[in-house]
């Protein structure tokens, strides 16, 4: 069996993508990896392997390495064939996916904004906009979740890393009280042994 490198950091929402995929399938040929990855230059080596310079990146010997969280999830999922692409649901899962890294993205934002960008640049307008992407994906959200199966999905699984994100970084924002059905979708999901195991630190 082949060996992979997952290069990230347990911070971040992405690769925890990854890693509750990991558990969740019992994939045992992923090695991980700590990089440093930034704006302001990370480490030289995830940079060679993916020129956007974010992690994860997956990296197979003799082979071209995989890059964005999406391609990494939906290649090791193919190759454990492990359903979390189930066919009779594809586009629902992956329209699920891309909303939750959608909704990700916004947070690491807004994050960034002010980790990267000196207070005398901040701009609240944009700031605001990222709040609004946050919103209303969350709102989206709770509409679908009364239509999650037991079956959890790659999508269900972007959506709780990113739910955990949200908690992570912006602990004060009190998202539930009016989205009880993703509240309580969340609150199950994060008893996953998966999601118990990859809680992000940082
Ligand atoms: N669309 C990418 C997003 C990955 C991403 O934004 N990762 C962040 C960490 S959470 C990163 O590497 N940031 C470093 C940078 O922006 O240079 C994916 O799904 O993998």
């Amino acid at each position: 069996m082949s060996q992979y490198q997952l290069l990230g950091s347990i911070a971040s929402p992405f690769v925890r993508k990854v890693l509750v995929l990991v558990h969740e399938a019992e994939i045992s040929n992923v090695v991980f990896e700590t990089v440093k990855a930034s704006p302001l230059g990370g480490d030289a080596h995830l940079n060679a392997a993916n020129p956007s310079g974010k992690i994860p990146v997956l990296l197979r010997a003799g082979e071209s390495s995989i890059f964005d969280s999406r391609v990494i999830t939906r290649f090791l999922d193919a190759e454990a064939r492990a359903g979390f692409y189930p066919e009779n649901r594809l586009w629902e899962v992956l329209t699920l996916e891309a909303a939750a890294d959608a909704m990700t993205e916004a947070v690491v934002a807004m994050v960034y904004e002010h980790r990267f960008r000196p207070e005398t640049h901040w701009y609240q307008p944009w700031y605001d906009g990222q709040w609004d992407k946050v919103r209303r994906a969350l709102d989206y959200f709770e509409g679908l979740a009364p239509s999650f199966g037991a079956q959890i999905d790659m999508g269900q699984i972007a959506l709780g890393a990113g739910l955990g994100y949200l908690d992570f970084r912006q602990a004060q924002f009190d998202w539930r009280s009016t989205r009880p059905q993703l509240a309580a979708f969340f609150e199950g999901l994060s008893a996953r042994s998966a999601f118990q195991k990859t809680r992000p630190v940082g």
